[in-house]
């Protein structure tokens, strides 16, 4: 097998300006801490109009696409790489649906969350996905 590997799954989480502005940093902290991952990296960041549209591209004819863009650019994020073997599927568990309504209780958005326009929290859709932004998210 090649390099890839032996390297070890990391998803990108980042708490989103809502998350930060309402405290809730150390809380989803706390929840991949208590699962059991290891926390590579972190940094609060202002995220740009520019990497903000990079991160969502694939969602840029999306009616929601310039509120989306605005909402991550409204305040700073908190940056983070979570480290473990099937982390990226877990941790899209721990966060729960897109939409806070529908996420199961015990999520993070189905205990922290009503609207989907202010989520809290991002988590990475695939291993490579996560790869790529945590090297566009350390390069900014
Ligand atoms: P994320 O990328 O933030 O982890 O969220 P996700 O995979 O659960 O959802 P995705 O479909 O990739 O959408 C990304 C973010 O866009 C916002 N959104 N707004 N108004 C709407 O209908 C709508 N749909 C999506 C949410 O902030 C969502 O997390």
């Amino acid at each position: 097998s090649g390099t890839r590997g032996r390297e070890v799954e990391q998803s990108y989480i980042m708490v989103k300006p809502d998350g930060v502005q309402r405290g809730l940093v150390g809380e989803i902290i706390s929840r991949f801490e208590k699962k059991g991952f290891l926390l590579k990296g972190l940094k609060l960041f202002q995220c740009s109009k520019d990497l903000a549209e990079e991160h969502y591209k694939d969602l840029k004819d999306k009616p929601f696409f310039p509120t989306l863009i605005d909402y991550i650019t409204s305040g700073p994020v908190v940056c983070m790489a979570w480290e473990g073997n099937g982390v990226v599927a877990s941790a899209r568990k721990l966060i729960g649906a897109t939409n806070p309504l529908q996420a199961e209780p015990g999520t993070i958005r189905g205990d922290l969350a009503v609207q989907t326009g202010r989520n809290v929290v991002h988590g990475s859709d695939s291993p490579d996905n996560g790869k790529r932004e945590i090297g566009k998210f350390s390069n900014n």
